[in-house]
Protein backbone atom coordinates (compact mmCIF):
# COMPACT_ATOMS: atom_id res chain seq x y z
CA UNK A 1 0.00 0.00 0.00
CA UNK A 2 1.79 3.46 -1.06
CA UNK A 3 1.38 6.04 1.84
CA UNK A 4 -0.22 8.66 -0.93
CA UNK A 5 -3.20 6.26 -0.98
CA UNK A 6 -3.26 6.34 3.17
CA UNK A 7 -4.55 9.88 3.36
CA UNK A 8 -6.94 8.89 1.56
CA UNK A 9 -8.19 6.49 3.84
CA UNK A 10 -10.94 6.76 6.89
CA UNK A 11 -10.84 4.56 9.59
CA UNK A 12 -13.83 3.75 11.81
CA UNK A 13 -12.59 5.91 14.56
CA UNK A 14 -11.71 8.62 12.51
CA UNK A 15 -15.64 8.22 11.15
CA UNK A 16 -17.03 8.34 14.33
CA UNK A 17 -15.15 10.83 15.84
CA UNK A 18 -16.55 12.71 12.08
CA UNK A 19 -19.99 12.52 13.64
CA UNK A 20 -19.39 13.33 16.92
CA UNK A 21 -20.70 16.90 16.39
CA UNK A 22 -23.97 15.67 15.08
CA UNK A 23 -24.95 13.29 17.35
CA UNK A 24 -25.77 13.36 21.16
CA UNK A 25 -24.23 9.63 21.25
CA UNK A 26 -20.92 10.87 19.74
CA UNK A 27 -19.07 11.34 23.44
CA UNK A 28 -15.48 10.05 23.21
CA UNK A 29 -17.28 7.38 25.31
CA UNK A 30 -18.84 6.06 22.65
CA UNK A 31 -16.32 6.14 20.43
CA UNK A 32 -14.29 4.50 22.50
CA UNK A 33 -16.49 1.88 23.73
CA UNK A 34 -16.46 1.22 19.75
CA UNK A 35 -12.74 1.10 19.55
CA UNK A 36 -13.35 -1.93 22.50
CA UNK A 37 -15.76 -4.01 19.82
CA UNK A 38 -13.21 -2.77 16.57
CA UNK A 39 -10.10 -4.45 18.78
CA UNK A 40 -12.19 -7.55 19.81
CA UNK A 41 -13.90 -8.61 16.06
CA UNK A 42 -9.89 -8.23 14.75
CA UNK A 43 -8.87 -10.53 17.35
CA UNK A 44 -11.34 -12.57 16.18
CA UNK A 45 -10.96 -12.52 12.98
CA UNK A 46 -7.22 -13.63 13.39
CA UNK A 47 -8.68 -17.13 15.35
CA UNK A 48 -11.55 -17.62 12.49
CA UNK A 49 -9.16 -17.41 9.59
CA UNK A 50 -6.41 -19.45 10.88
CA UNK A 51 -9.02 -22.05 12.36
CA UNK A 52 -7.68 -24.71 10.36
CA UNK A 53 -3.77 -24.42 11.64
CA UNK A 54 -4.46 -23.54 15.35
CA UNK A 55 -6.89 -26.22 17.11
CA UNK A 56 -9.61 -23.98 17.44
CA UNK A 57 -12.58 -26.24 15.62
CA UNK A 58 -14.84 -28.38 16.97
CA UNK A 59 -17.04 -28.36 20.02
CA UNK A 60 -15.55 -28.10 24.22
CA UNK A 61 -18.59 -30.85 25.01
CA UNK A 62 -20.27 -28.14 26.78
CA UNK A 63 -23.60 -26.81 26.33
CA UNK A 64 -25.11 -22.92 26.38
CA UNK A 65 -27.97 -21.35 28.31
CA UNK A 66 -29.69 -22.03 24.65
CA UNK A 67 -29.31 -25.82 24.46
CA UNK A 68 -26.28 -25.93 21.72
CA UNK A 69 -23.15 -27.40 21.41
CA UNK A 70 -20.36 -24.71 22.36
CA UNK A 71 -17.97 -24.13 19.54
CA UNK A 72 -14.51 -23.35 21.04
CA UNK A 73 -14.62 -20.81 18.60
CA UNK A 74 -17.99 -19.43 20.58
CA UNK A 75 -15.83 -19.43 23.63
CA UNK A 76 -13.20 -17.71 22.37
CA UNK A 77 -14.65 -14.47 20.56
CA UNK A 78 -17.00 -14.24 24.12
CA UNK A 79 -13.89 -14.29 25.92
CA UNK A 80 -12.04 -11.65 23.75
CA UNK A 81 -15.54 -8.95 23.70
CA UNK A 82 -15.89 -10.07 27.55
CA UNK A 83 -11.85 -8.19 27.97
CA UNK A 84 -12.25 -5.88 25.71
CA UNK A 85 -15.46 -4.17 26.52
CA UNK A 86 -14.80 -5.10 29.69
CA UNK A 87 -11.96 -2.56 30.18
CA UNK A 88 -14.37 0.72 28.88
CA UNK A 89 -15.27 2.43 31.57
CA UNK A 90 -18.42 3.39 30.53
CA UNK A 91 -19.78 -0.33 29.82
CA UNK A 92 -21.47 -1.19 33.00
CA UNK A 93 -23.42 -4.29 32.04
CA UNK A 94 -22.09 -6.63 29.19
CA UNK A 95 -25.14 -9.54 27.61
CA UNK A 96 -24.00 -12.41 25.63
CA UNK A 97 -25.43 -15.34 23.99
CA UNK A 98 -22.86 -17.44 25.37
CA UNK A 99 -24.11 -16.32 28.85
CA UNK A 100 -26.79 -16.90 30.64
CA UNK A 101 -26.60 -14.12 33.01
CA UNK A 102 -25.54 -10.66 32.38
CA UNK A 103 -22.16 -9.71 33.28
CA UNK A 104 -22.51 -6.41 35.48
CA UNK A 105 -19.38 -4.52 35.36
CA UNK A 106 -20.50 -1.61 37.51
CA UNK A 107 -22.43 -1.26 40.47
CA UNK A 108 -25.92 0.65 40.02
CA UNK A 109 -25.19 3.65 41.88
CA UNK A 110 -22.03 3.89 39.30
CA UNK A 111 -21.47 6.71 36.75
CA UNK A 112 -21.43 4.17 33.50
CA UNK A 113 -23.59 5.26 30.19
CA UNK A 114 -23.77 1.99 28.16
CA UNK A 115 -25.41 -1.81 28.12
CA UNK A 116 -24.02 -4.04 25.21
CA UNK A 117 -25.13 -7.06 23.70
CA UNK A 118 -23.54 -9.35 21.57
CA UNK A 119 -23.44 -12.62 19.43
CA UNK A 120 -20.23 -13.56 19.54
CA UNK A 121 -19.46 -15.49 17.13
CA UNK A 122 -23.02 -15.89 14.62
CA UNK A 123 -23.28 -18.76 12.12
CA UNK A 124 -22.37 -21.39 14.68
CA UNK A 125 -23.39 -24.39 12.28
CA UNK A 126 -21.03 -22.72 9.42
CA UNK A 127 -17.42 -22.27 11.72
CA UNK A 128 -15.57 -25.76 11.00
CA UNK A 129 -16.61 -25.82 7.56
CA UNK A 130 -15.24 -22.43 6.68
CA UNK A 131 -18.47 -20.60 5.69
CA UNK A 132 -18.89 -16.46 6.43
CA UNK A 133 -19.85 -16.73 10.22
CA UNK A 134 -19.58 -13.06 11.93
CA UNK A 135 -20.72 -10.64 15.35
CA UNK A 136 -23.54 -9.11 15.98
CA UNK A 137 -23.56 -6.17 18.51
CA UNK A 138 -26.33 -3.86 19.98
CA UNK A 139 -25.90 -0.95 22.11
CA UNK A 140 -28.21 0.65 24.75
CA UNK A 141 -28.14 3.34 27.13
CA UNK A 142 -28.62 2.47 31.11
CA UNK A 143 -32.05 2.98 31.70
CA UNK A 144 -32.34 6.28 35.00
CA UNK A 145 -36.12 5.05 35.62
CA UNK A 146 -34.57 1.89 37.91
CA UNK A 147 -34.16 1.64 41.81
CA UNK A 148 -31.14 0.59 42.62
CA UNK A 149 -31.77 -2.16 44.17
CA UNK A 150 -33.85 -3.63 41.49
CA UNK A 151 -32.36 -6.44 39.49
CA UNK A 152 -29.72 -4.96 36.90
CA UNK A 153 -31.36 -7.23 34.30
CA UNK A 154 -33.70 -4.71 33.40
CA UNK A 155 -30.75 -2.27 31.98
CA UNK A 156 -31.09 -5.01 28.99
CA UNK A 157 -34.58 -5.56 28.46
CA UNK A 158 -35.32 -2.42 26.72
CA UNK A 159 -37.35 -2.70 22.93
CA UNK A 160 -34.80 -1.99 19.77
CA UNK A 161 -36.05 1.45 19.05
CA UNK A 162 -33.85 2.64 22.34
CA UNK A 163 -30.86 1.10 20.41
CA UNK A 164 -28.39 3.87 20.51
CA UNK A 165 -26.44 1.73 18.00
CA UNK A 166 -25.99 -1.44 16.27
CA UNK A 167 -23.65 -3.56 13.85
CA UNK A 168 -21.82 -6.20 12.51
CA UNK A 169 -18.67 -7.75 11.42
CA UNK A 170 -19.11 -10.56 9.05
CA UNK A 171 -15.65 -12.77 8.64
CA UNK A 172 -16.08 -13.60 4.84
CA UNK A 173 -13.51 -13.42 1.68
CA UNK A 174 -12.64 -9.75 3.37
CA UNK A 175 -14.13 -8.83 6.94
CA UNK A 176 -16.21 -6.37 6.72
CA UNK A 177 -17.83 -4.51 9.57
CA UNK A 178 -21.20 -2.50 9.34
CA UNK A 179 -22.75 0.17 12.10
CA UNK A 180 -25.16 2.64 12.72
CA UNK A 181 -25.58 5.12 15.42
CA UNK A 182 -28.92 6.31 13.85
CA UNK A 183 -27.21 8.17 11.11
CA UNK A 184 -27.26 5.86 8.64
CA UNK A 185 -25.37 2.62 8.03
CA UNK A 186 -21.56 2.49 7.23
CA UNK A 187 -19.28 0.32 6.02
CA UNK A 188 -15.95 -0.81 6.65
CA UNK A 189 -13.47 -3.38 5.20
CA UNK A 190 -10.92 -4.44 7.63
CA UNK A 191 -7.18 -3.89 6.07
CA UNK A 192 -5.14 -6.65 7.16
CA UNK A 193 -2.09 -4.61 6.52
CA UNK A 194 -2.47 -1.47 8.72
CA UNK A 195 -4.84 -3.54 10.89
CA UNK A 196 -7.63 -0.65 10.92
CA UNK A 197 -11.04 -1.06 9.72
CA UNK A 198 -11.39 1.26 6.53
CA UNK A 199 -14.44 3.28 5.10
CA UNK A 200 -15.49 1.31 2.12
CA UNK A 201 -19.22 2.61 1.90
CA UNK A 202 -21.27 5.19 3.56
CA UNK A 203 -25.01 5.55 3.88
CA UNK A 204 -25.70 2.11 2.87
CA UNK A 205 -29.32 2.26 1.30
CA UNK A 206 -30.86 -1.38 1.08
CA UNK A 207 -32.73 -1.64 -2.47
CA UNK A 208 -37.06 -1.29 -2.28
CA UNK A 209 -36.99 -5.14 -4.07
CA UNK A 210 -35.00 -7.90 -4.93
CA UNK A 211 -36.26 -11.54 -6.12
CA UNK A 212 -34.65 -13.48 -3.87
CA UNK A 213 -35.60 -14.86 -0.14
CA UNK A 214 -33.71 -16.29 2.33
CA UNK A 215 -35.41 -19.01 4.59
CA UNK A 216 -34.20 -22.51 5.64
CA UNK A 217 -36.58 -24.56 3.42
CA UNK A 218 -36.38 -27.49 5.20
CA UNK A 219 -38.88 -26.34 7.40
CA UNK A 220 -41.91 -25.27 5.31
CA UNK A 221 -43.87 -27.51 6.24
CA UNK A 222 -43.97 -26.31 9.63
CA UNK A 223 -44.46 -22.80 8.61
CA UNK A 224 -48.21 -20.61 9.16
CA UNK A 225 -50.21 -20.81 5.37
CA UNK A 226 -49.21 -16.88 5.17
CA UNK A 227 -45.59 -17.98 4.61
CA UNK A 228 -46.01 -20.59 2.63
CA UNK A 229 -48.62 -18.57 0.11
CA UNK A 230 -45.65 -16.20 -0.07
CA UNK A 231 -43.04 -18.69 -1.48
CA UNK A 232 -45.16 -20.11 -3.25
CA UNK A 233 -45.78 -16.41 -5.34
CA UNK A 234 -42.37 -15.77 -4.91
CA UNK A 235 -41.77 -19.34 -6.64
CA UNK A 236 -44.21 -18.18 -9.42
CA UNK A 237 -42.71 -15.03 -9.87
CA UNK A 238 -39.44 -16.71 -11.09
CA UNK A 239 -37.58 -15.59 -7.64
CA UNK A 240 -34.47 -16.89 -6.40
CA UNK A 241 -33.19 -18.49 -2.95
CA UNK A 242 -30.52 -18.07 -1.35
CA UNK A 243 -29.62 -19.30 2.44
CA UNK A 244 -26.39 -19.52 3.84
CA UNK A 245 -27.48 -20.48 7.33
CA UNK A 246 -25.58 -17.76 9.18
CA UNK A 247 -27.74 -15.12 9.78
CA UNK A 248 -25.32 -12.44 9.41
CA UNK A 249 -23.94 -13.74 6.00
CA UNK A 250 -27.66 -13.64 4.83
CA UNK A 251 -28.26 -10.13 6.14
CA UNK A 252 -25.25 -8.94 4.66
CA UNK A 253 -26.09 -9.92 1.44
CA UNK A 254 -29.65 -8.55 1.43
CA UNK A 255 -28.53 -5.19 2.74
CA UNK A 256 -26.37 -5.07 -0.57
CA UNK A 257 -28.73 -6.68 -2.94
CA UNK A 258 -32.09 -6.77 -1.41
CA UNK A 259 -34.44 -9.23 -1.18
CA UNK A 260 -35.98 -10.80 2.32
CA UNK A 261 -35.18 -13.05 5.17
CA UNK A 262 -37.55 -15.07 7.02
CA UNK A 263 -36.67 -17.02 10.13
CA UNK A 264 -41.03 -17.72 10.95
CA UNK A 265 -42.09 -19.62 14.03
CA UNK A 266 -41.85 -23.62 13.20
CA UNK A 267 -42.95 -26.47 14.93
CA UNK A 268 -39.10 -26.94 16.56
CA UNK A 269 -39.44 -22.87 17.43
CA UNK A 270 -43.03 -21.99 17.96
CA UNK A 271 -41.47 -18.46 18.82
CA UNK A 272 -38.99 -18.48 16.31
CA UNK A 273 -35.03 -19.15 16.71
CA UNK A 274 -33.82 -15.93 16.31
CA UNK A 275 -32.73 -14.18 19.49
CA UNK A 276 -34.94 -10.69 20.11
CA UNK A 277 -31.82 -8.49 21.89
CA UNK A 278 -28.93 -9.19 20.29
CA UNK A 279 -30.02 -10.91 16.74
CA UNK A 280 -33.08 -9.56 15.57
CA UNK A 281 -33.11 -6.10 17.36
CA UNK A 282 -29.47 -5.13 15.84
CA UNK A 283 -30.35 -6.04 12.52
CA UNK A 284 -33.97 -4.79 12.38
CA UNK A 285 -32.25 -1.46 13.59
CA UNK A 286 -29.64 -1.49 10.89
CA UNK A 287 -32.20 -2.71 7.84
CA UNK A 288 -34.10 0.46 8.88
CA UNK A 289 -31.59 2.57 8.67
CA UNK A 290 -30.80 1.80 5.29
CA UNK A 291 -34.24 2.15 4.57
CA UNK A 292 -35.94 -1.61 4.87
CA UNK A 293 -38.63 -3.02 7.38
CA UNK A 294 -37.85 -5.79 10.18
CA UNK A 295 -41.07 -7.35 11.34
CA UNK A 296 -42.24 -10.69 13.24
CA UNK A 297 -44.81 -10.94 11.43
CA UNK A 298 -47.32 -9.44 13.44
CA UNK A 299 -45.53 -6.13 14.57
CA UNK A 300 -42.49 -4.23 13.83
CA UNK A 301 -39.79 -5.93 16.05
CA UNK A 302 -38.22 -2.95 17.41
CA UNK A 303 -41.34 -2.14 19.20
CA UNK A 304 -41.54 -5.79 20.91
CA UNK A 305 -40.84 -5.16 24.81
CA UNK A 306 -38.41 -7.68 25.95
CA UNK A 307 -39.80 -9.79 29.03
CA UNK A 308 -36.20 -12.13 29.25
CA UNK A 309 -32.60 -12.00 28.43
CA UNK A 310 -32.64 -14.87 25.36
CA UNK A 311 -36.03 -14.80 24.67
CA UNK A 312 -36.47 -15.78 20.29
CA UNK A 313 -38.67 -14.09 17.96
CA UNK A 314 -39.77 -15.07 14.40
CA UNK A 315 -38.50 -12.64 11.65
CA UNK A 316 -39.03 -11.06 8.32
CA UNK A 317 -36.46 -8.82 7.39
CA UNK A 318 -35.00 -6.89 4.21
CA UNK A 319 -36.48 -4.67 0.81
CA UNK A 320 -39.24 -2.88 2.17
CA UNK A 321 -41.53 -4.29 -1.01
CA UNK A 322 -40.72 -7.77 0.14
CA UNK A 323 -41.28 -7.57 3.54
CA UNK A 324 -44.84 -5.50 2.97
CA UNK A 325 -45.58 -8.50 0.78
CA UNK A 326 -44.92 -11.12 2.83
CA UNK A 327 -46.84 -9.03 5.82
CA UNK A 328 -49.92 -9.01 3.00
CA UNK A 329 -49.70 -12.64 2.92
CA UNK A 330 -49.57 -13.10 6.77
CA UNK A 331 -52.89 -10.71 7.27
CA UNK A 332 -54.56 -12.13 4.40
P1 LIG B 1 -26.07 -18.77 16.31
O1 LIG B 1 -25.22 -19.52 15.38
O2 LIG B 1 -25.45 -17.56 16.85
O3 LIG B 1 -26.68 -19.62 17.37
O4 LIG B 1 -27.28 -18.17 15.38
C1 LIG B 1 -28.30 -18.82 14.96
C2 LIG B 1 -28.21 -19.16 13.48
O5 LIG B 1 -27.07 -19.89 13.20
C3 LIG B 1 -28.31 -17.94 12.55
O6 LIG B 1 -27.07 -17.39 12.24
C4 LIG B 1 -28.94 -18.55 11.30
O7 LIG B 1 -29.70 -17.61 10.58
C5 LIG B 1 -29.83 -19.64 11.88
O8 LIG B 1 -29.36 -19.93 13.19
C6 LIG B 1 -29.77 -20.90 11.07
O9 LIG B 1 -30.70 -21.77 11.62
P2 LIG B 1 -31.13 -23.12 10.85
O10 LIG B 1 -29.92 -24.01 10.88
O11 LIG B 1 -32.27 -23.65 11.66
O12 LIG B 1 -31.53 -22.74 9.48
Amino acid sequence: MNLDSLSQITTVQQHILEQQGTHPTATGAFSWLLSGMTLATKIIESQVRRAGVLDVLGETGDENVQGEQVKKLDIIANNTLMRCLGYREDVGILVSEEEEEPRVLKAPTGDWKYVVLFDPLDGSSNIDVNVNVGTIFSVLQRRHDLAYDQDQLHHALQPGYKQLAAGYVVYGSSTVMAYSTGEGVHMFTLMPEIGAYVLSQEHVKVPDEGKTYSVNEAYVKTFGDGYQTYLNQAKDEGYSQRYIGSLVADFHRILLRGGVFLYPETKQSPNGKLRLLYEANPMAFLIEQAGGLATDGKMRVMDKMPQSLHERTPLVLGSKKEVEKVQKHLVD
